[in-house]
């Protein structure tokens, strides 16, 4: 992104870089209005301290800051410092948790001075697993590491498949790519339950029911082994377990795959074979297929199909679902884990689940307590157990927002002996709960390092503007909570730049040691903006053609369609269906037949900017709607503009009925907004579960099940 800055300092414009070649100059739409939300009036400014007897909880949008009062940076640093200080020592450190995920995606702002304060502290470890930890678990056990497809190269490609992928909404610069394709011919085929506009505008939209991807995947192997389509060569030369594969395979045919899928046997038939003899084909599985119960299992078995029919071969084949694993950048360096020794624990702290918050915050620590009236937690394998939470450190995530099974989430926030901090840069669902807000920066206003997970450019992102008031960074924020806690290690007292070097992995001849960045220099870097990884630098000459040469980092060394790692820990080697309890298939179903897609917002990012008025105009068709099938709304007396209740047993949401083609019958979509945005003060998520998935343990929030009626009416 270039940013155009005045000489008073502001920001008057941004714009796409033209010269980069993936994202060729535009910007998405909500990222194109950045500037509304760097000077939005709204904007948090000063630390802020909760007024006495404030009390915790939904504050109405606008008026938040009645709950508060403005502090100095001093004031609230010395009062957190000395507060975690007195908790550390009452309950253990690990009564404090940090919780954090990708409002900032850059190295340091994702995690580095925060890694070393926490671990320093010997703070709970969270396991952040909301986004893609299913996915990319599976991914990994087949191929050992995350690479794909350059996204330049989907050009090139003559069948692109689209597998939970909503690519015109949520990964914008991959799409001119996928027209180019099918302007040269290319056909385009879309497997989603839900009618993205990326399905609208496919060749072929498979409008296929949430969960049962697996089956599909399966069937369309039995398919193509069956036919003999698979690549002989390329499967004995670089991969292991076909033959264990091909077993699994035979009891999937068509037929049973079609009463799983809603989809004919004719059509998975289809879907294979043009799959299988159309060269090249690039397969964009993204992270939406493995946000259901069995979605590890589901982005597996699909990661195998490429190779089943060595699409890796061809320039423009193969697949991706993320290109991360091509930066290896020197994360040692930047976290120090190891500074978890000098911790009072003396050793890594227990690990809590990101997509459990809310049974972290009212379960951790209750075993024992049953007389107190809290009760016995049931046993919790994503956690040690331990000390209940007593603090709560968020910064780069809005929890209260886009964490799963929000009425558990907001009961644990607010505990009136939990004590929460937020760095944020607006007054949202979480900082509702704080006892301290700081103000943090936009990217705009801060220096960092990118990778990416969608191309392979290293980027340089330098600071455009001074920090708006006091909004401070979270590398600055952390070095200074360090300082106060008295922690002496040199390594919080260092820069951003410094930093910036140590993840380069920067030698004493300035170049990075980092495998596949040796031609890169900090002084490059910043000349150029953004530096293709190795074995990216020649991409006419040189394509890159992932996995198409030994060895892997898999165990076996090959693409493993057979997992030894997965037989160790007791599981299935081999994917294999298993129907998600929160679907149409499980023992629920009867009470709540309808399975409910909480969707993002296509103009929002997350959480993010929902509370702009301009990207809430953007949003305006599907804010608040529950988009339903005819057949659906018919069987409750229900049309379009209808106030609806939707509910299950974690919650329950107003939304305004929608009856369109969207959504297959017994599917109904919401959208994604912030909980204090709606009448009732909660969002989806309030109907989301923190079931985790098969592999991975991660959040499950396309696996569940509602029930739905014309408002009004009492439920019961
Ligand atoms: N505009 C916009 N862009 C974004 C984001 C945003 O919020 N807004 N978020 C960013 C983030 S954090 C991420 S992780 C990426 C994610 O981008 P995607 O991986 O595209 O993720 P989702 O939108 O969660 O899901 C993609 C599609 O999967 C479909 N889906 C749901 N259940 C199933 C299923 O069981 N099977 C199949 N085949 N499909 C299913 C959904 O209907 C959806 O259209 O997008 C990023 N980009
Ligand atoms: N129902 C449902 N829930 C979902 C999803 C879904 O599809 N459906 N998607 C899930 C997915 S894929 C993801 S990735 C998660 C995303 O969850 P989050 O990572 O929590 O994403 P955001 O909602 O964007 O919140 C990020 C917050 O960080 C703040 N922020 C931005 N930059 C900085 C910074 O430099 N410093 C600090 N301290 N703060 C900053 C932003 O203002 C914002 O409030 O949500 C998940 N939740
Ligand atoms: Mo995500």
């Amino acid at each position: 992104m270039l940013v155009t800055v005045d000489a008073a300092g502001r920001a008057v414009k941004v714009q796409g870089d033209p010269a980069h070649p993936v994202t060729q100059g535009f910007l998405c739409g909500k990222v194109a209005k950045y500037l509304d939300r760097v000077y939005a009036p709204e904007r948090i400014l000063y630390p802020l301290k909760r007024k006495l007897g404030a009390p915790k909880g939904p504050q109405p949008h606008g008026r938040e800051h009645e709950a508060f009062e403005r502090v100095s940076w001093d004031e609230a640093l010395e009062a957190i410092a000395a507060r975690l200080k007195a908790i550390a020592a009452r309950h253990g450190p690990e009564s404090i948790l940090p919780y954090s995920y990708a409002g900032t995606m850059g190295v340091l702002g994702y995690g580095s001075m925060d890694r070393r304060f926490f671990f320093r502290l010997g703070a709970s470890q969270l396991d952040r697993t909301i986004c893609s930890e299913a996915g990319g678990v599976a991914w990994n056990l087949v191929y050992g590491k995350k690479l794909g497809t350059p996204p330049e190269d989907f050009r090139l490609a003559k069948l692109v498949l689209a597998w939970g992928a909503n690519i015109h909404g949520n990964n914008a610069h991959l799409w001119p790519m996928i027209e180019q394709a099918r302007r040269n011919g290319a056909r385009l085929i879309v497997i989603d339950p839900y009618r993205t506009r990326t399905a609208a505008l496919a060749d072929w939209h498979i409008a296929i029911r949430p969960g049962t991807d697996v089956a599909l995947a399966l069937g369309m192997m039995h398919v193509i082994l069956n036919e003999g389509l698979e690549d002989r060569a390329y499967i004995a030369g670089m991969t292991h377990g076909v033959e264990q594969l091909a077993e699994r395979a035979r009891e999937y045919t068509p037929e049973r795959v079609a009463h799983w899928t809603g989809m004919s046997a004719a059509e998975v038939e289809r879907l294979a074979r043009s799959y299988a003899t159309t060269q090249p084909a690039a397969l964009r599985m993204n992270y939406g297929v493995q946000r259901c119960e069995n979605g590890g299992t589901a982005a597996r078995a699909i990661a195998m199909l490429p190779a089943l029919v060595g699409a890796w071969k061809y320039r423009g084949g193969g697949g991706q679902l993320s290109t991360s694993g091509a930066f290896a950048w020197n994360k040692r360096e930047v976290e120090r884990p190891e500074l978890a020794l000098a911790s009072p624990l003396g050793r890594a702290a227990r690990v809590v689940n990101m997509s459990a918050l809310g049974r972290a915050l009212t379960e951790l620590g209750t075993r024992g307590r049953e007389n107190e009236g809290i009760g016995e937690p049931e046993a919790l394998d994503w956690t040690a157990d331990g000390p209940a939470v007593h603090a709560l450190f968020v910064y780069n995530s809005n929890p209260g927002a886009v964490a799963p099974n929000q009425n558990a989430v907001r009961r644990g926030l607010a505990r009136p002996d939990l004590f929460t901090v937020v760095h944020d840069l607006f007054f949202n669902d979480t900082t509702d709960y704080a006892d301290y807000i700081l103000p943090a920066t936009t990217f705009l206003e801060h220096t960092d390092i990118q990778g990416a997970y969608g191309h392979y450019f290293v980027q340089l992102s330098n600071q455009a503007i001074a920090p708006l008031g006091e909004a401070r960074s979270n590398v600055w924020l952390f070095g200074q909570l360090a300082q106060r806690m008295g922690f002496s290690e040199a390594c919080f007292r260092e820069t951003a730049e410094e930093m910036t070097g140590q993840a380069l992995g920067l030698g004493p001849d300035g170049h990075s040691t980092n495998p596949g960045m040796e031609h890169i220099t900090l002084d490059a870097l910043r000349e150029k903006g953004h530096m293709p990884v190795a074995f990216h630098r020649d991409p006419e000459e040189q394509p890159f053609l992932p996995y198409t040469s030994l060895p892997l980092s898999t165990p076996t060394g090959k693409i493993e369609f057979y997992s030894e790692t997965l037989a160790a820990q007791g599981l299935d080697p081999l994917p294999a269906f298993v129907p998600p309890a929160e679907s149409r298939w499980g023992g629920e179903a009867k009470r709540y037949p309808l399975e409910f897609l909480g969707r993002k917002a296509d103009n929002y990012m997350n959480s993010t900017f929902a509370n702009l008025d301009g990207h809430r105009k953007m949003e305006a068709k599907t804010r608040h709607r529950l988009e339903m099938h005819p057949e659906d709304a018919r069987a409750r007396g229900i049309e379009s503009g209808d106030e609806v209740r939707v509910w299950n047993d974690r919650g329950e949401l107003t939304l305004t009925a929608l009856v369109n083609g969207k959504v297959p019958a017994g599917v109904v979509a919401g959208h994604m907004d912030w909980a204090k945005m709606h009448a009732g003060g909660s969002n989806q998520n309030v109907l989301t579960s923190e079931r985790l998935t098969d592999l991975g343990a991660a959040a499950t929030f396309y696996s569940v099940l509602v029930e739905v009626e014309k408002a009004g009416e009492p439920v019961n």
